[in-house]
């Protein structure tokens, strides 16, 4: 396929949230390293995620985790985005980093531990209220690490319990989305490990509640398109986390390891009606940036979606369907390839430079002196990491 000139408009309402946390600092259990600039406080992660949606277009939300995020007083909070030209948008809740939910949270067989950790989604969807955000995006790190350590099913069963408790207070126009990963931390069973017990659990909810895909939370060599055309059809994908990995839930640049693997993805989205407006599925990173910049990494990884999406926006859909109905297996991979090997850059800057957007954002960063004032002001205070 010869370079395209123009972009379809379906690509004009592509929106990417970015998660307040890429910005603090983060690492692996054996070092975090700290880097000048990053953030003390959650107004300064939305100032970075503001910078983001100011170069590219494409990111007008950021996402909060509470604890993490954790403020007096949310709606000014919201005000204060919204000076900076974004929006607040998911909340993440968090179960994982309290002593009390060793042995689980919602899943738990103390009633007082699976109470709190109902309260704080309770909370959760308080802070929601404030912001005005549709989504509360649940991830446990509930699970076991032996075998016969406690009773999966009825684990289950409490998961079940729990969930339908905190669906219940949801509010007009807000969602449950359950994110599920196969393991890590717990690393014989998780109580949430696959799409399958995530679409169960949120079929049993009710249509308020959706399945979130994290890119990162699958086996190697899983087909991730699979899972997405399945949930498509099936009317309950909520959410991506999108981020790429090479071994375990690495939370690299989405589309650094594997930019295939991301056009395969985006392919399914559009060929499921996921990038129509109002289709209810909200594209995510999760990612961090242990040793690159965080800003620019996170306007890499934007542009990155926005490449292999146009990609798949440009596959050549009726020849396809042709190779694919006359049983021609080389020319339907040869239409699929065409459009993963197009190079959309060109037409993206020009796209940009219409929307008197830069054309080179990654450039237009460098050249901001952003991260120097950054790095020069953001002294004193405590830095961000992934988590405080
Ligand atoms: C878990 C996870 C989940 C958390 C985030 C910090 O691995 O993907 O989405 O909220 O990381
Ligand atoms: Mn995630
Ligand atoms: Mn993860």
């Amino acid at each position: 396929m010869t370079a395209p000139t123009t972009v379809p408009g379906a690509l004009d309402g592509l929106a990417i949230e970015v998660p307040s946390w890429a910005y603090g600092n983060s690492g692996t259990r054996f070092k975090v390293f700290g880097t000048p600039g990053t953030p003390r406080t959650v107004q300064e992660k939305i100032q970075d995620a503001a910078k983001v949606h100011e170069l590219t277009g494409l990111a007008p939300s950021v996402a909060l985790h509470i604890p993490w995020d954790r403020v007096e007083d949310y709606a000014a909070l919201g005000d204060y985005a919204e000076g900076l030209g974004v929006r607040l948008g998911t909340i993440n809740s968090n179960t994982f980093q309290d002593d009390v939910y060793k042995f689980g949270s919602l899943t738990s067989s103390d009633e007082s531990v699976r109470r709190r950790a109902v309260e704080h989604h309770l909370e959760c969807i308080e802070v929601m209220d404030a912001t005005g955000s549709r989504d509360l995006k649940v991830w446990l790190a509930d699970g076991t690490n032996y075998p016969g350590q406690d009773d999966i099913r009825g684990r289950q069963d409490r998961l079940a319990e729990s969930l339908a408790e905190i669906y219940a207070r949801l509010g007009e126009g807000q969602r449950l989305v359950l994110e599920y990963k196969f393991f890590e931390p717990a690393f014989y069973h998780t109580d949430v490990p696959d799409w399958g017990t995530s679409y169960a659990q949120t079929l049993a909810l009710g249509e308020k509640a959706f399945v979130c895909l994290d890119t990162g939370h699958h086996a190697p060599g899983t087909n991730i398109e699979f899972i997405v055309a399945q949930l498509l059809r099936l009317g309950k994908l909520g959410s991506f986390d999108f981020n790429s990995r090479f071994y375990a839930d690495d939370d690299l640049i989405v589309g650094a390891a594997d930019p295939f693997q991301l056009f395969r993805i985006m392919v399914e989205v559009v060929r499921g009606g996921g990038l129509e407006p109002g289709s209810g599925v909200a594209l995510m990173l999760d990612q961090c940036h242990n040793l690159e910049e965080k800003i620019p990494g996170q306007i890499r990884s934007v542009l990155n979606v926005q490449e292999m999406t146009l990609r798949a926006l440009l596959l050549d859909r009726a020849a396809l369907e042709d190779a694919q109905r006359s049983r021609d297996v080389l020319a339907a991979n040869a239409v699929f390839m065409d459009a993963f090997y197009t190079d959309v850059r060109p037409a993206l800057a020009a796209w940009r430079e219409e929307r008197g957007l830069p054309a080179d954002p990654m450039a237009a960063y460098a050249a901001s002196g952003y991260q120097k004032l950054i790095n020069d002001t953001r002294t004193g205070g405590t830095q961000a990491g992934w988590g405080a």
